[in-house]
């Protein structure tokens, strides 16, 4: 019988929130892997009994990356389970919000996350102590990386700024809200927002896209390795008045496209530290916490499509689009991630003009005053669902489904692997601290504290967290 090596790397730096990976190797390949998220947090037991006008700003708080993603979910999860509609203006706004956060999140994944796997900074902080292995760049080209590594953080920052403009500050804005959005149009708001993209636009084509381009020429393998599940998902999104999305929805299962459809949507919960159940809809869904149960490695729920683990994010939004990618690996993710930033930016462009001063932002009449219904937008990692039902104004059930958890949740009743857990198998390790496999697992761009947002208020402080 063959004997595996175990390696643990906790915590998984470079990623938002605590991650652990246990990988088995063979001489050096990954013959099997579990990721796991350590921290028990949350957020649907506390949104039940409150207002549902309120769901935006309860649910921002589940991440500071992706506050706004969550803030649009909520709002059209509650419109449409209270038959609201939204003004053009309001739509246009959100978008508008919800662009900026985009933007400063793939900047900041890009140089502050993900290149430093490729390129040497300098002997300081934040890049020491350094990883050796496999750096294939030029003194001068690490100098110039580092350069842009520190000038990312400005541009995100404008970014930033322009989510301020119509959401008032980021994160966590106050703009989004159910009927709309919360502040007027004039044209002081229009110009600051637009030099703050036109800031970003020039720093894509001078900086940013030459240097994706650099690393896939330096790293060319690394563009189909780490590939995902072969499936891809996107709820499609930034809607137009007219209800076309810049993002198109579809499924891709086991290479043929089909329609979406949310009622295919199932979580389970077998391997992760709940209460077992198999897997059940959303508005099925009763999560118990239960660190004890035996199979449990995660505090990741098991979410699947049809059964299927399916791969959500910029790459899927890519192929869903019919859009170029240059493969399916670690890299063709970051190269998708990268030129979505300029396709979004230039988007704002355009919602910008079609924004009119003194027109209605906000229509918060209501059709009715329960209801159940999910809201559907893609996030900046892919594909989130919030699932909430509604009696007379408050909230009785929520469940909301993050694109990590789709990534990188538990591997289900089957014993199928994630999207995540399965892109690192037969992956050839070299590095000691499995930089490899850290490459890999960063091209997704995980995020730990979207994906556990369950909360027990009293039995929270009797649970063990274990390492
Ligand atoms: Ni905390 Fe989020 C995004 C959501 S998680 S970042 O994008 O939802 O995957």
């Amino acid at each position: 019988m063959t004997i595996l090596e175990k390696k643990t790397i906790f915590p998984v730096s470079r990623i938002h929130n605590p991650m652990l990976l246990e990988a088995w190797l063979e001489d050096g390949e990954i013959k099997d892997a579990y990721i796991s998220d350590t921290l028990y947090r949350g957020f649907e037991q506390i949104l039940v009994g409150r207002s549902s006008m309120d769901m935006p700003y309860y649910t921002q708080r589940i991440c500071g990356i992706c506050s706004s993603a969550h803030a649009i979910t909520s709002a059209l999860a509650v419109e449409k389970a209270l038959g609201m509609q939204v003004p053009s203006n309001g739509l246009l706004i959100r978008n508008l919000i919800l662009a900026s956060d985009f933007i400063q999140n793939h900047i900041r994944h890009l140089y502050l996350y993900a290149l430093p796997d490729y390129f040497r900074g300098p002997d300081l902080a934040p890049f020491i102590p350094h990883s050796e292995s496999d750096l294939r760049l030029s003194n001068q080209e690490n100098t110039a990386l580092t350069e842009h590594y520190f000038k990312a953080i400005e541009v995100a920052r404008a970014a930033h700024a322009a989510f301020a403009v119509f959401g008032g500050k980021a994160p966590h804005g106050h703009g989004i809200v159910p009927g709309g959005a919360s502040t007027d149009v004039d044209a002081d708001k229009v110009s600051r927002y637009r030099g703050y993209i036109l800031e970003v636009l020039s720093f894509l084509d001078n900086v940013l896209l030459p240097d994706v381009d650099l690393i896939i020429k330096r790293y060319p393998d690394y563009v189909e390795l780490g590939q995902g599940s072969g499936n891809f998902m996107s709820s499609g999104g930034f809607l137009s008045p007219e209800g076309t999305g810049l993002f198109s929805q579809g499924v891709v299962l086991r290479g043929d496209r089909e329609n979406f459809n949310e009622k295919y949507v199932t979580e389970d919960v077998t391997h992760a530290w709940y209460k077992p159940h198999g897997p059940l809809h959303p508005t099925e869904e009763d999560t118990v916490p239960d660190q004890s149960q035996s199979k449990g490695y995660t505090w990741v729920k098991s979410p699947r499509y049809r059964g299927q683990a399916i791969e959500v994010g910029p790459l899927a939004r890519a192929i869903l689009n019919k859009e170029k990618v240059i493969g399916y690996g670690a890299l063709a993710r970051i190269w998708a991630r990268s030129l979505e930033i300029k396709k979004i930016a230039q988007a704002t462009q355009i919602w910008l003009d079609r924004l009119e001063p003194g027109s209605a932002t906000l229509n918060r009449k209501i059709g009715q005053n329960s209801g159940v219904s999910v809201g559907l937008h893609e996030a900046m990692r892919g594909l989130l669902g919030h699932w909430v039902s509604i009696k007379e104004g408050r909230v009785r059930h929520y469940q909301i489904i993050t694109p990590s958890a789709f990534n990188f949740g538990a591997r289900d009743e089957s014993g199928t692997r994630s999207v995540g857990e399965s892109a690192l198998l037969g992956l050839k390790v070299k590095s000691e601290d499995l930089k490899e496999a850290g490459r890999i697992i960063r091209s997704f761009d995980p995020c730990f504290s979207c994906s556990v947002h369950i909360i027990d208020g009293e039995k929270i402080r009797a649970l063990r967290i274990p390492i």
